[in-house]
């Protein structure tokens, strides 16, 4: 199908003037809006103008400039009815055969902190969507092309194409197209809601905007009888999983995507070179170490057992000694993250072909908003943002820790954080040495991190140890205090903190309170 007569109204206008170049290089004719005209006009370009087209100004403060029979017969008309294109015919109603349109920024207009509602309302596109769903609907005889992205593929196509564009791509167009008018009104209809009576946006979660793109559909879920997709925030934040970029290896699953958000997000944490091994969403194995070479050996060491066919992920350039070191125990790794590789990283790791290694940028932002979804609805909460310092922790014990044992407190506080609850998490030389996860009760999880400590022949004498919620009784001391543990960081607040620090005070540990508990279930 030859493009003939384009329609081109934009509010973002990057890019338009190539693109309409490209199209005026086909013989299409060019017809636009106000502010687009002039752009395409000062560019060059040959341009009529919707108003002299249709014989009605813009109008209304430009509320009204499109709406006309005239642009939306001339989408609307189906090609393959003869009955349709007697009645254009009939009214001089030429066909438009691609809608090039992008919207008012509704939601840049209601970013802004000091928005108002008539300015919002004024940012509402009411023809834009009209003649972007009209050309979508009839993508059988129109292009509809909203994403200035698009451009330089469509005109490639159309040169090969005899200047036209194929049913797969217009169908294609289509799909985006309802997808950016349904955001669109989704952005308004979200935000309307959120205010209140006086007209000020309510705070989260009233003011949330769901909108996730459909990506990659998934082999299998957790398991090979479940579906599953991957659906991707439309502008992930910098930092996050969704930004990787596969290097090699197989296609990624279910369960490494999760895995690999979880060994990410608490790599992200440390500021020093950090490594960090993940099995079913618990890390077992976490280390911070002047290089990344030693992070993953500490890291290795924690539990080598489990580490076998987990994720790793590291906060720097991994080179070749890192992979070395990974080879030389054999380490079977199902995906390896990080922020880059070097070359000679890379031509070792080529070797092991169906290793999933994901290069994705370094940034310490978080996501808005964690769902979980449930019977009948959706739980949504802020992200724990909770990252402990120095500043926050209370000593509540005799002994006062030392300015190793803090350093080494404040690390398994960190890494507890990422363990499923109930955490109990041994750390001593900038190293997990035993991690007890996803327990019901709290003295049962300390059991089984002395128990891999102990499985892994690592030393808990003169350990410090993590809680990520408080100790209910004192027996998790005293088994945490039988094992060797010297100091205990915990969020305090339990109704027996008098039972539990008598505790510690009896077997000579040091404790301190965060204040601030790390569930995560
Ligand atoms: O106010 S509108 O809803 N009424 C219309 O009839 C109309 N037609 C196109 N806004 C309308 N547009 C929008 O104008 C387009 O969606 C585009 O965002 C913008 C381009 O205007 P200009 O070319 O004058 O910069």
């Amino acid at each position: 199908m030859k493009i003939r007569q384009a329609l081109i109204s934009l509010s973002n206008k990057n890019r338009a003037r190539e693109f309409a170049q490209g199209l005026a290089a086909y013989g299409v004719r060019l017809l636009s809006t106000g502010g687009t005209a002039k752009m395409l006009r000062d560019a060059g370009l040959e341009v009529t103008e919707v108003g002299d087209y249709t014989g009605f100004p813009e109008m209304l403060d430009g509320r009204v400039k499109t709406l006309h029979p005239k642009v939306h017969g001339g989408i609307l008309a189906r090609r393959d009815l003869p009955e349709h294109l007697a009645t254009i015919e009939e009214h001089g109603i030429p066909a438009i055969d691609l809608v090039c349109v992008n919207l008012y920024p509704f939601r840049e207009t209601i970013a802004k902190p000091d928005v108002t509602l008539a300015e919002a309302i004024e940012n509402i596109d009411i023809g834009g969507p009209a003649m972007v769903r009209s050309a979508a609907k009839n993508y059988a005889g129109v292009a509809v092309v909203t994403d200035p992205e698009d451009y330089p593929a469509l005109l490639s196509e159309m040169a090969s194409n005899g200047g036209g564009l194929s049913a797969a791509t217009r169908f294609a167009l289509a799909k985006k197209a309802f997808v950016h008018t349904a955001r669109y009104d989704a952005a308004i209809a979200n935000w309307l809601t959120s205010l209140d009576e006086s007209e000020q946006a309510k705070p989260f979660p009233e003011r949330l905007q769901l909108a996730f793109d459909r990506g990659e559909t998934l082999r299998y879920g957790e398991n090979p009888h479940q579906q599953a997709a991957f659906y991707r925030d439309p502008e992930p934040v910098a930092g996050s999983i969704a930004n990787y970029r596969q290097l090699q290896g197989k296609e990624l699953s279910y369960n490494n995507i999760a895995d690999a958000d979880a060994a990410w997000e608490c790599v992200k944490t440390f500021d020093t070179p950090a490594c960090v091994i993940v099995k079913h969403a618990n890390p077992c194995g976490v280390a911070i170490s002047a290089d990344l070479l030693s992070a993953y050996e500490k890291a290795f060491q924690t539990d080598s057992t489990s580490a076998f066919g987990g994720i790793i992920a590291f906060n720097g350039t991994v080179d070749a000694d890192v992979i070395v070191a990974m080879n030389s125990r054999k380490h079977f790794v199902e995906v390896l993250l990080a922020p880059g590789f070097t070359a000679a990283a890379r031509e070792l790791l080529s070797g092991k072909q169906n290793l999933r290694v994901l290069e994705l940028p370094l940034a310490k932002v978080y996501h808005d908003f964690e769902m979980k979804r449930i019977g009948g609805g959706l739980l949504l909460q802020t992200p724990d943002r909770f990252n402990v310092q120095a500043s926050d922790l209370r000593v509540v014990s005799a002994l006062v820790p030392s300015a190793s044992q803090i350093e080494n407190l404040l690390f398994a506080y960190r890494v507890a954080k990422f363990v499923k609850s109930n955490a109990i998490v041994f750390c001593g030389h900038g190293m997990t040495l035993g991690v007890g996860a996803g327990q019901m009760s709290r003295v049962d999880s300390t059991r089984i991190a002395v128990s891999k400590a102990q499985n892994a022949c690592l030393e808990l004498a003169g350990s410090v140890v993590a809680s990520d919620a408080f100790f209910p009784f004192r027996d998790g001391i005293d088994v945490l205090a039988a094992a060797g543990a010297k100091a205990v960081i915990q969020p305090g607040g339990s109704m027996r903190d008098e039972e539990v620090i008598a505790a510690a005070n009896e077997h000579g540990l040091t404790m301190v309170f965060t204040g601030a508990r790390h569930f995560r279930h």
